[in-house]
């Protein structure tokens, strides 16, 4: 009896996440790189950028998400990702929420001189959505969206809280969201991702007047 012979299993990336490039300083980038057995995420986002992006999540509508996020806060962000998608969704949507909550966090540093809170109230349409956000180290996610559809366009739209739980978790972010009312779905998840960008644009800009200042009476973020 012959054994039958498994085919070589192809040479996969180190299991982890790794920092490639941290820059607190004026700049204020990172690039992260997280390879897991069901996602491969390479991202590099830098805080004051100029709303510039390219991804490529393999979910398209997840994709317009990403886009507007960087183009409402300003931010530059490449980011490519690879998962399971034959799967679902679910692993692709929350580790990209990871990744970005991690370069948010490498890219801020210590935190000093940054506004740290910061809010949006974003109409689209006849959609509402408010944002805040803390830069505080402590991971909360409030998050409060009824959609109108299970699904809009190729994205599964239960996962837009795990996207942004992923987040607050690593970026260590405390994070609420709520849409006060819609009738498109499309018009709902957008308004919920642009207010949460220009909540977090305000939150990562520095206070040019307390730019030497920690944010906190702690002395610490
Ligand atoms: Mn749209």
């Amino acid at each position: 009896m012959s054994l039958v012979k498994r085919p070589a299993k192809t040479k996969s990336a180190a299991i982890g996440s790794r920092v490639i490039k941290q820059r607190s300083g004026k700049l204020r980038d990172a690039m992260i790189e997280r390879n897991t057995t069901e996602t491969q995420i390479r991202a590099h986002l830098t805080i004051e950028g100029k709303g510039r992006y390219q991804i490529s999540t393999g979910i398209r509508f997840f994709d317009h998400m990403l886009e507007l996020f960087a183009r409402h806060g300003g931010f530059d962000l490449d980011l490519q990702a690879t998962g399971d998608l034959d799967i679902d969704q679910h692993h692709t949507v929350e580790d990209v929420g990871i990744v970005l909550g991690e370069c948010v966090r490498e890219a801020l540093g210590d935190k000093r001189g940054i506004n740290r809170a910061g809010y949006f109230i974003m109409p689209l349409d006849e959609a509402l959505a408010v944002a805040a956000v803390d830069l505080s180290g402590r991971p909360y996610l409030g998050f409060n969206a009824k959609f109108p559809q299970r699904v809009v366009g190729d994205l599964q739209t239960e996962l837009v809280e795990d996207f942004f739980g992923g987040f607050a978790n690593q970026a260590r972010a405390n994070v609420h969201l709520k849409l006060l009312g819609a009738r498109s779905t499309h018009h709902a998840v957008e308004a919920i991702f642009k207010t949460f960008a220009r909540a977090l644009k305000m939150a990562a800009s520095m206070d040019e007047r307390l730019k030497s200042e920690m944010p906190s009476t702690k002395g610490l973020l």
